[in-house]
């Protein structure tokens, strides 16, 4: 071997070393969720950092940033399309707003109850909806959950949409979530969700709507009354990743990080389930009045007409798919 290529051979062998090394060298992820570590975000970031650890034989761990460290959610998915945020955990609230097709999703009185969601969630028209994150500059590694959302309020008891008339509610900046609040009589206020605990303080807005593992974990029995286990949407959740690290992988590690986010996301849902089931009791204790009794019929029957609406924007195939699905 001439000098030459000696030289270039050990140039050659340094720079793919130095490449093995970059490559095993660990990363720390940063994740990014709205609510408390307590929370079913807060179990999905850990369980997600556990199994990913153990996945790629610890090259990657997770870093976690809850409560809002990193922003809004609208913020958290804007990270994550730049790289500034590695993982976020979101509820499809401000989504849609990036990807429109998730919007379906959103609609009231769509799901059944939570099978009906993870059935059409986890199976092609889910998956079709999470294809289309890439082209939209980012990854959406699974679908989560934050639940079925209740409305809360400091004036009065709310058992019918008439009951709720005038009321000032916040919303999600979500389109669909908007426009079906209207529909109720509501006022909707959209608001970005690290501002809502001090506006429903200083009555900036009456009330608010989420699944009872956000009310808890955001302590919003501090500042509201009533709760009405209105259960008027599903609210999904995401698991969403940023290209720059997505990019980065090799296929072992992409599977690895579907899988770890699968696994997070079944662990999301298992503590929403248990909030839903044991969290009423602790709202009631915290001095909430609760009204079961709501009248559910009197509100889808105020949805009516945007419903025929929703069929011609999404497509009547489309929403019979998710309705009629088993
Ligand atoms: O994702 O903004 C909201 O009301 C969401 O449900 C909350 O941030 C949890």
């Amino acid at each position: 071997m001439s000098f030459m290529s000696k030289a270039l051979a050990f140039a050659g062998a340094a720079a793919t070393s130095a490449l093995v090394a970059a490559a095993a060298q660990a990363a720390e992820l940063k994740v990014g969720y709205s609510l408390s570590e307590t929370s079913h975000y807060g179990v999905a970031a850990t369980v997600f950092g556990e199994e990913l650890e153990k996945r790629t034989g610890g090259k990657y761990t997770i870093e976690q940033y809850p409560a809002n460290a990193l922003g809004g959610e609208r913020e958290m998915v804007e990270g994550a399309q730049i790289g500034t945020v590695d993982v976020v955990i979101t509820s499809t609230g401000p989504v849609g707003n990036f990807v429109p097709e998730t919007l379906i999703t959103d609609i009231p009185f769509l799901f059944k109850n939570y099978e009906h969601a993870h059935a059409v969630l986890d199976g092609p028209i889910g998956q079709e909806i999470l294809d289309k994150f890439p082209e939209q500059g980012l990854i959406a590694l699974a679908w989560g959950e934050n639940g079925f959302r209740n409305l809360t309020n400091s004036k009065r008891a709310v058992k019918t949409p008439a009951d709720a008339e005038g009321l000032k509610i916040r919303t999600m900046e979500n389109p669909v979530h908007m426009e079906a609040f209207s529909e109720f009589g509501i006022l909707p206020t959209p608001m970005a969700f690290p501002e809502l605990f001090t506006a429903l303080q200083q009555g900036t807005v009456d009330g608010q709507e989420n699944p009872i593992g956000v009310i808890l974990s955001a302590k919003f029995s501090e500042v509201q009354k009533h709760i009405s286990l209105t259960n008027h949407v599903y609210s999904p959740a995401l698991i969403i990743l940023s290209p720059v690290v997505w990019d980065g992988l090799s296929d072992d590690e992409k599977a690895a990080f579907t899988e770890s986010a699968r696994i997070a996301a079944a662990a999301m849902r298992k503590k929403v389930r248990e909030d839903a089931d044991n969290g009423v009791a602790i709202l009631k204790e915290q001095g909430m009045e609760v009204v079961e009794e709501v009248d559910r019929a009197a509100f889808e029957t105020a949805l009516e007409p945007l419903m025929a609406k929703y069929s011609e924007r999404f497509g009547k195939d489309r929403l019979d798919a998710i309705i009629n699905h088993d």
